[in-house]
């Protein structure tokens, strides 16, 4: 039997470097040696301000990019999380046993309060424990996320615990898997790059548009003029070299960077190429299919058909064992 993984990304925007370096990359690498299963989490996108108008398309758009990764459909299941409502029901359940203080604990859930102070809802407390929900639903061995989602995972293994310690041996306590690159900055240089800070690369950039959003990255900070030297350790555009450059081209830059032979601009055109050159095939496939509407909705149909009778199957011992079950 394969142990299975599970792992999921935000309908809200064009996938971006980070969530490719971060997480999908690493989700390829494990399709052929694990059953995979990659969600659309739709209900987690509904916890702050969203248009509901733009909602499907981003759906599509999060699935055209999945596959145009390398998630192949044909080798792991691709579902949209509300196509299988057992997700909220688990939530549901799961929130009767996890303490209210856990969550308020949360650092995504301070820093998206923040952000979004004037109406901090229910659903943004428990993100997390739907979360618990989406990876338990199918008792997941190992979850590919980025740094970020760590604490998350964290929780998620406390609900397994806490369920198991009250109801009897029912969910795994699953595998945090972090790749290298665990946390991708933004172009801003400080905060991590996501979606909604409209600091990112989005996986269907051309070169020009990468080379444009690079040229006005932010660097080493304290590397004023061409002629000073920089350190390519605190530069943020130095991190992304070490992600898209080859080895001996990536020692060369943070040499030059350091001995002031090789400038800013000149660093992140090397770069700009670097990560023209892995996004290409991504491009080009995302073009491919992006209008196959035919495809995109056969793939979710048959992924979300599968994970149903798998969820239905966990609720039924979940109920049995709470008392539930008539
Ligand atoms: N910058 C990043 N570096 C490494 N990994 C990242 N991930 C996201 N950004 C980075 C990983 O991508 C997966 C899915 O993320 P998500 O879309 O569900 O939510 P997120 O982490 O909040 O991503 P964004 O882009 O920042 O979305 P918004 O702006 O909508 O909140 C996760 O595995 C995450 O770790």
């Amino acid at each position: 039997m394969k142990k299975r993984v599970f792992s999921g990304i935000q309908p809200t925007g064009i996938l971006h470097i980070g969530n490719y370096m971060g997480a999908i990359k690493n989700w390829v690498s494990l399709i052929d040696s694990h059953d995979c299963i990659f969600c659309i989490v739709d209900l987690h996108a509904i916890t702050v301000p969203y248009e509901p108008g733009d909602m499907q398309a981003r759906i599509h758009d999060t699935a055209v990019g999945y596959i145009a990764s390398g998630v192949d459909p044909a080798r792991c299941t691709i579902f949209v999380q509300s196509d299988v409502p057992e997700h909220a029901e688990l939530t549901w359940y799961f929130n009767t046993v996890i303490p209210v203080a856990y969550l308020e604990r949360m650092t995504q859930f301070k820093d998206k309060s923040a952000q979004f102070h004037e109406n901090i809802t229910m659903g943004l407390l428990d993100y997390p424990v739907l979360q618990a929900a989406d990876i338990l639903l199918y008792k997941a061995d190992v979850v590919p996320v980025g740094e970020d989602q760590a604490q998350h995972l964290e929780l998620t293994r406390d609900i397994a615990r806490k369920f198991n310690n009250m109801y009897g041996s029912t969910f795994p306590e699953p595998r945090t898997l972090i790749g290298s690159a665990a946390r991708v900055v933004g172009l801003d240089g400080q905060a991590k790059m996501s979606k909604t800070l409209n600091n990112y690369i989005a996986i269907t950039e051309t070169p020009e548009e990468i080379g444009k959003k690079l040229s006005v990255a932010m660097t080493d900070p304290a590397r004023k003029r061409r002629s000073d030297s920089g350190n390519p350790d605190i530069c943020n555009i130095y991190m992304l070299h070490t992600l898209f450059t080859p080895g001996g081209q990536q020692r060369s830059v943070a040499a030059g960077c350091r001995s002031a032979g090789v400038g800013c601009l000149d660093c992140k055109k090397i770069l700009a190429e670097a990560i023209s050159t892995e996004l290409k095939p991504i491009r080009e496939r995302y073009e491919k299919i992006k209008n196959d509407r035919d495809l995109i909705r056969s793939v979710l149909d048959q992924g979300a058909q599968r994970c149903r009778a798998m969820a239905q199957e966990t609720i039924r011992e979940v109920k049995g064992k709470m008392g539930l079950l008539r």
